[in-house]
């Protein structure tokens, strides 16, 4: 068939008028009307569409090729993937962008217009998910084999609302009115038992055969999300699965076998993928979540045997050598566990064997030391859905003790510290310890943080295994994080430096000898400002509100969190507003505020802190003393098409967490490539930014870890800040006044009682006086407009090492063991 006709050719063969014509085309064939009838919508849907045509083709060649050369594959579990939008990024990464672009407006149609069309597929919470999605970016662009597995969420992260200064939920829908960019695979079905109880047997040579016995059965049905890499060479795929009640679970003959009680276990399948929990960085410890990462898992663990099979029948032998199975934290654990019960109770390996094969599949990342966040379920919970595994995780911990005794002789303390299971008065099985002890290789997301999972999460783990527990600092896809969200800053690096930085990130080193060219300063700083000038727009639609493009943008964006401080920020933005109303001469460059943020439901002083931002900035915002020195703008429903806009025309990101408290961070890294100048605690991916540009283009303050643990030591006294430091003592004391909230005394009060009555945590009074000392060193070098533009470019030009490529290759070559695979055109 002629290649043109079928319109599958090779995309760097395409033209304007070959785009058109698919877009016209689908219109017509796929949507069902025209080009006068065409709303945004229609057109957003068939460009997709026509660009589908392509993704698809790269889909089938890369998975014949990855197929006919049986390659070893990496295969990436995670509860959460926040892929955003995906028109753009296609688009940039078949090169079609321009080309797209040309054609629609010759159809009239505005290319940027269409894509706000499309709902952000927000099928994660925040860091951990979209680390996943920049992962998946780079193992495509990379040409590596590769899979994303997670859960197709019928309803992804909320949407937030803000009433009154409140925070509201409303459900997303992202795929309400079709997505057309998965596909459906009914014809990879799985399915996954639930509930139950075990049958143990006795087999041949009284070998011990356990059965389960199911109470329930669900369906798993596979959507495919094509993966596109840089250059459109390999597309890969994120598979998610959806739960359906199983039609081949009959119900009548299972109660006719005396099984009841076991129809009262019975899940509503529907349910299991139906929303995302939205709780970051905290254990939700509900049922229907451990059945969330059940059922992901098991249906992942069957998909990739039954491809395994298809090359090499009940051959176990190669199966490490072909998958690896990352764990995007402890969420998929349960996967070490089932994948025991496959080898042991259906294959029949023996226990060693099935043993030798798991710890040589599964790897494991640490995101997070926040105890809230390490997962823990109870044993009951586990024993009535899944009794087989508990069976599972007790062996695989019985036999971890005794190699705890070997090392540790006669050591109980030792034995109750590193068991899987905490005795309480309730059992817990801690899935850090199972991850720990089934996975070949462990890693932290930055330096600073796996020196503390090694230090003070799991020492004695690094005494028994050594050289297990490593690093791996984060990284982000700079296709999305720079050339598809600043396309002026792009082109302006492309005419610089050629346009290889976005697969070789490094490159951008190359600006750095431009850093004090004062005609280079002068064309980075006018993108910066136009990019500033789209933002401003976004807030007058979004809020009615105007704001001064000169004056300084300072960002805050990150999900709502007690040690991500976004406390500390407000009570700043109160003290300045109060040297203000003091001095009306108060020196300071004018500064625009802007934070970003989402808080779990049920958070409650998460909430409050939000309502807190949204109270002050009404009062700043309309007071005429303030005379437009202070702005402060919260942008409701902060996700990923958000992101896109905010950082580009960032000039400052606050990046202030508590020392020791964020794993890594990536919004740092993705806010310097655009250029934006970090005020920031050491903590992190700071400590690594930091090292990269250089003391002189990073604002730190704060405390540092050795200190915020001395501290607490000695005995931390929030009290002591107060009534030292009289601008502390009152702004604190405004919180419990009605001036922000008139009419509502004590609106805000649970902060101040979180910092004074409740200890600080966080340790909020401790940094203040410092924080408020590096926004005044910030104040003056903005207003050195070339010391400021030098800083900015030299962030750019630095942010080489935070690429995901250079993750995934760390990754790739100290764990995975992948080589690339070519795909031919
Ligand atoms: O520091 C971030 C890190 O950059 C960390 O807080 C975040 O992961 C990012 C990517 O490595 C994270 N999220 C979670 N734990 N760590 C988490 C925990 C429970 C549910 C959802 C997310």
């Amino acid at each position: 068939m002629n290649a043109k006709a079928n319109n599958t050719q090779s995309p760097a063969k395409i033209d304007k008028s070959d785009f058109k014509a698919a877009v016209v085309k689908h219109l017509h064939c796929t949507l069902g009307t025209d080009e006068n009838k065409a709303n945004n919508h229609a057109w957003w849907k068939a460009t997709c569409a026509a660009m589908q045509e392509h993704v698809l083709e790269g889909l089938r060649k890369t998975q014949k090729t990855h197929y006919l050369n049986d390659t070893r594959a990496v295969h990436y579990f995670s509860a959460e993937f926040l892929m955003g939008r995906l028109l753009s990024n296609n688009l940039q990464n078949f090169g079609l962008f321009e080309v797209a672009s040309g054609a629609l407006k010759e159809l009239g149609v505005e290319l940027t217009d269409i894509m706000e069309q499309e709902p952000d597929m927000a099928l994660g919470n925040g860091g951990l998910g979209r680390l996943a999605a920049c992962f998946i970016d780079s193992l495509a662009t990379m040409e590596l084999p590769a899979i994303g597995y997670g859960i197709h969420y019928e309803h992804g992260l909320f949407r937030q609302e803000i009433k009154s200064g409140a925070q509201i939920e409303r459900p997303d829908s992202w795929r309400d009115y079709g997505n057309p960019w998965e596909i459906c695979r009914p014809e990879s079905i799985q399915e996954v038992s639930l509930f139950g109880y075990v049958e143990t047997k006795y087999g041949e040579n009284g070998r011990v055969l356990k059965e389960w016995h199911p109470g329930s059965i669900v369906k798993g049905v596979p959507w495919d999300i094509p993966v596109v890499g840089y250059e459109g060479k390999t597309v890969n795929v994120l598979r998610l699965w959806q739960s359906e009640a199983s039609d081949y679970f009959n119900w009548d003959v299972f109660n006719a076998g005396g099984y009841v009680d076991a129809q009262r276990e019975n899940v509503q399948a529907e349910t299991i993928s139906k929303v995302l929990y939205p709780n970051d960085e905290t254990e939700a410890g509900k049922e229907l979540r451990l059945i969330q990462q059940y059922f992901f898992c098991s249906c992942s663990l069957k998909d990739i045997i039954r491809r395994y099979k298809r090359a090499h029948g009940d051959d176990w032998s190669r199966f490490a050598d072909q998958v690896v199975i990352q764990l995007n934290d402890t969420h998929p654990a349960i996967a070490i566990p089932e994948l025991m019960r496959i080898l042991v109770d259906r294959a029949e390996l023996d226990w060693d064997q099935a043993w030798g094969i798991c710890t040589q599949v599964f790897a494991y990342t640490n995101h997070t030391l926040l105890p809230e966040a390490l997962e823990k379920w109870p044993a009951r919970m586990i024993e009535k859905i899944l009794p087989r595994h508990l069976e599972i995780i007790y062996e695989i911990n019985h036999r971890f003790m005794a190699e705890v005794d070997k090392k540790w002789p006669g050591d109980n303390a030792m034995k109750a510290k590193l068991s899987i299971i905490e005795e309480g008065h309730e059992k817990m099985v801690r899935m850090g310890h199972l991850s720990v002890i089934g996975s070949f290789a462990v890693n932290g997301v930055a330096e600073m943080h796996s020196r503390l999972v090694k230090s003070s999460l799991f020492p004695e783990f690094d005494e028994l295994y050594p050289g297990k527990l490593t690093n791996v600092t984060n990284g982000i896809t700079p296709r999305r994080w720079l050339k598809a969200c600043n396309p002026s800053l792009s082109k302006l690096i492309d005419k610089k430096i050629g346009v290889d930085w976005p697969k070789d990130l490094y490159k951008l080193e190359g600006l750095a000898k431009f850093a004090s060219n004062k005609t280079f300063q002068k064309q980075f700083m006018k993108v910066k400002l136009e990019n500033k000038e789209l933002l401003a727009e976004e807030i007058r639609q979004s809020l009615d509100l105007e704001v001064d493009v000169n004056a300084i943008f300072d960002v805050q964006i990150k999900r709502l969190h007690e040690y991500k401080r976004q406390h500390l920020n407000l009570l700043h933005i109160m003290a300045l507003y109060r040297r203000i109303l003091e001095n009306p001469d108060y020196d300071m460059h004018p500064r625009v505020f802007i934070f970003g943020a989402k808080a779990a439901p049920g958070y409650k002083l998460a909430k409050d802190i939000i309502y807190a931002i949204n109270k002050v900035a009404d009062k700043i915002n309309n007071d005429p003393r303030v005379n437009n020195k202070i702005k402060v703008v919260f942008l409701p429903n902060y996700r990923v098409s958000l992101a896109e806009k905010m950082i580009p025309a960032s000039d400052v990101s606050e990046q202030i967490s508590t020392a020791g408290k964020e794993a890594s961070g990536t919004g740092n890294m993705k806010l310097a490539l655009n250029g934006a100048v970090t005020i920031g605690t050491l903590d992190g991916a700071n400590v690594e930014i930091a090292e990269e540009v250089g003391d002189d283009n990073i604002f730190i303050f704060g405390l540092t870890v050795e200190e915020v643990n001395e501290l607490k030591a000695k005995g931390y006294n929030p009290l002591d800040y107060y009534y030292k430091d009289p601008e502390i003592k009152a702004v604190l004391d405004w919180l419990e006044t009605d001036y922000f909230t008139p009419g509502k005394p004590g609106a805000l009060v649970s902060i101040k009682q979180s910092l004074l009555d409740h200890g600080d945590p966080y340790m909020v009074l401790a940094d203040y006086r410092s924080y408020s000392d590096a926004q005044i060193a910030v104040d003056e070098a903005y207003r050195d407009k070339e010391r400021w533009a030098e800083m900015a470019i030299i962030n750019t030009a630095k942010m080489g090492k935070f690429t995901s490529d250079r993750s995934i290759k760390d990754y790739v070559d100290r764990i995975w063991k992948l080589s690339p695979c070519k795909i031919e055109n």
